[in-house]
Formats: C-alpha cells, sequence, structure tokens
C-alpha cells in the first residue's frame, strides 16, 4: 500500500479502512482485453449491482455450493467452540453480505473482533451495520479491498487469530495463485493463525452445470453485469446483449470456466482503445476450480497450512476445513 491513509468516515457509522485503487480497474480490463484469449478477472464482477446478483444466485436451487455450505456451518462451529474458548478474532476473506460468519459468532463467545475484507464497499458497509447491531460485543472492523494484495489490518492483539474464507472462493484463483494465497494468509494471520476455508468438491458434471446455468437467468446476468459496470465506470460502449453467458466444465483443468461469447463481429470502443471481436470469440470471465478432498489438503500443506480438521456435506457435496500455520 503506497499511500495509506484509507481510513474514512461515511454516512454509515462504522470507520472503514478503504484500499481500492480505480486506476488498477482501466488497467486490468485493458491489459485482460488485450490478451489472445481475452479475459477478465472474476473480482471485478463485485460492484454493488453485482453483488446483489450474487445474493440472488445464493437463493436459486441449483447453486448447491451456497446452501450446502451453511448448513455445514452449525455443526462446524460447535467444534471451534471447543477448541477456541479464548479470546479470538475472525477475518473474513471476500466477505460479502456476512451470512456465514453468523452461526460462528452465535456458538463462540470468545470472539471479541471481526474484521470483514471485501471489494464491495457499500454492500459491505450496509451489511456490517446490521451485524454490529445484531452482534454488539464483538468489534466489527470492515475493510474495503483487494484480499489478494497486502492489506494492514485494523487488528486487535488476541490470543487465536481465525481466518475464515468460505463459499470456494478460492476457487476463483488457479491451484498456483491459490497456494499462494494461502501463503500469504498464512503471514497475514501470523504463526498462531488459522484458517476456515470452505472449498467445492468434484462432482458430476452434470450436477456442477445446472448451478451455473441456472433456469432463470440470475447467473448470466451476473456474468453480463461486468460489462455494464466497465461501460459504467470507465466509459465504453460494450452492448451486453450482444454478448452471451456460456459456462461449462473443463474436466482436464478441473474448473468451471464462464465466458461472455459476442453474437456478432464487432469492435468496442474501451476509453479510447478499439477491440475487436469475431463471432463467437469469447471473454473469459471466471475460473471455479474444484479439489477432491486429498489434493485440497496437499495443496495447503505444500503452503504451510496442516488439516486439523474437516467437515464434508452429504454426498460429498461440499468441503470445509480447518487449517493451522505448521
Ligand atoms: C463466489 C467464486 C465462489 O465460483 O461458484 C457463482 C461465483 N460464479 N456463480 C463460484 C459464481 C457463478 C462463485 N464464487
Amino acid at each position: 500500500m503506497q499511500n495509506a491513509l484509507p481510513l474514512t468516515a461515511t454516512e454509515h457509522s462504522l470507520p472503514v479502512f478503504d484500499y481500492l485503487v480505480d486506476r488498477d480497474f482501466a488497467s486490468d480490463v485493458l491489459a485482460g482485453l488485450s490478451q489472445q484469449q481475452k479475459q477478465l478477472q472474476p473480482k471485478y464482477f463485485y460492484d454493488q449491482q453485482g453483488s446483489r446478483y450474487f445474493d440472488q444466485i445464493c437463493a436459486l436451487k441449483e447453486y448447491y455450493p451456497y446452501q450446502t455450505e451453511l448448513a455445514l456451518l452449525p455443526k462446524v462451529a460447535q467444534d471451534l467452540a471447543q477448541r477456541f474458548t479464548g479470546d479470538s478474532l475472525i477475518v473474513e476473506f471476500g466477505a460479502g453480505s456476512l451470512v456465514k460468519v453468523k452461526p460462528l459468532l452465535q456458538a463462540l463467545p470468545g470472539i471479541r473482533q471481526f474484521v470483514p475484507i471485501d471489494i464491495s464497499g457499500e454492500h459491505l458497509a450496509l451489511a456490517c451495520q446490521q451485524l454490529q447491531r445484531d452482534f454488539p460485543a464483538v468489534a466489527v472492523s470492515p475493510v474495503v479491498g483487494d484480499f489478494c494484495t497486502t492489506l494492514t489490518l485494523p487488528v486487535m492483539p488476541l490470543q487465536h487469530c481465525i481466518g475464515f474464507f468460505p463459499g470456494s472462493t478460492i476457487g476463483n484463483f488457479t491451484p498456483a495463485q491459490a497456494r499462494q494465497f494461502l501463503c500469504n494468509a498464512r503471514q497475514t494471520l501470523g504463526p498462531d493463525g488459522w484458517l476456515l476455508i470452505g472449498v467445492d468438491t468434484k462432482k458430476s458434471p452434470v450436477y456442477l452445470h445446472q448451478a451455473y446455468n441456472d433456469a432463470a437467468g440470475i447467473t448470466a446476468r451476473f456474468n453480463r453485469n461486468i460489462l455494464t459496470r466497465i461501460n459504467r465506470e470507465l466509459d465504453a460502449a460494450f452492448r451486453p446483449e450482444t454478448f452471451e453467458h456460456y459456462a461449462f466444465y473443463n474436466a482436464g483443468q478441473s474448473r468451471i470456466e464462464m465466458h461472455l461469447v459476442s453474437t456478432e463481429e464487432q469492435v468496442v470502443d474501451v476509453f479510447g482503445t478499439a477491440v475487436a471481436f469475431s463471432v463467437g470469440e469469447s471473454i473469459h470471465t471466471e475460473n471455479s476450480y474444484k479439489y477432491s478432498p486429498d489434493e485440497f489438503m496437499q495443496l495447503a500443506a505444500t503452503a504451510g497450512w496442516h488439516t486439523e480438521q474437516h467437515w464434508l456435506a452429504d454426498k460429498k457435496l461440499f468441503a470445509t476445513y480447518l487449517l493451522r500455520s505448521s
């Protein structure tokens, strides 16, 4: 972080640490659209509208990762309550609407502070206000920023520092990037750190396909919204309706890929740069990697994390791991 000081007073009552830098968005978009396989980073899905679409995805019956993980959490929280009896702190990476931390805060009376990090500032501030009201004994300290960068967190010195990374957000990274993230998180959380992480499992591609191709077309809207956002914030001229949502399971790479496929030959003005598309050419907007439990525990081990315990959902649809810095 070059020029902090990010502490800003907002119309909301909680002080928010804001580390976001607009010019990164512009240069990342241009760089991604200049590649042979055009691409955009999935973190840019989450403007305020994108965060709302994501919440709608979580309400879909096809999108099993959300409900499946949420159903596991009360049991996970019970087990954690046995382990973490002292004063503790939770740092959540990509916290979104803050639904999943609630079972933890309910079951663990020792939690003194909660530090949610998210890229979607407004959305986070609103969610934090509500959470602070529901848990007055926990200090809620929101940080707006990209959790892939090194952020200085406003943390209190407490006995246990527990990272929380639910939702299989780690699936957005390639395995190499995931390993890097896990190494960074180990630094951030300290030598006595813990990480509770939700990771989607491998399963039938038919089932996976449905989760990313919902009948109501919400995932398609979520995907296209990134173009609407680029138009609005960066002065580009995409016609989102000329791009089709395309999501499929790439079995060789163990990942869902999402793309936006141009239905026309066209040239789009992206703040002064002409970006050409042929018919059927795509922008790759997201990867969502799936890991078997053995694969994931092995990956975590290469990043210095030992798996203390893990929980598998019914039919092994989803897994939650408790990692300890080793
Ligand atoms: C938030 C990255 C976990 O990959 O399943 C949902 C995002 N994309 N539907 C996922 C997403 C399309 C989601 N993560």
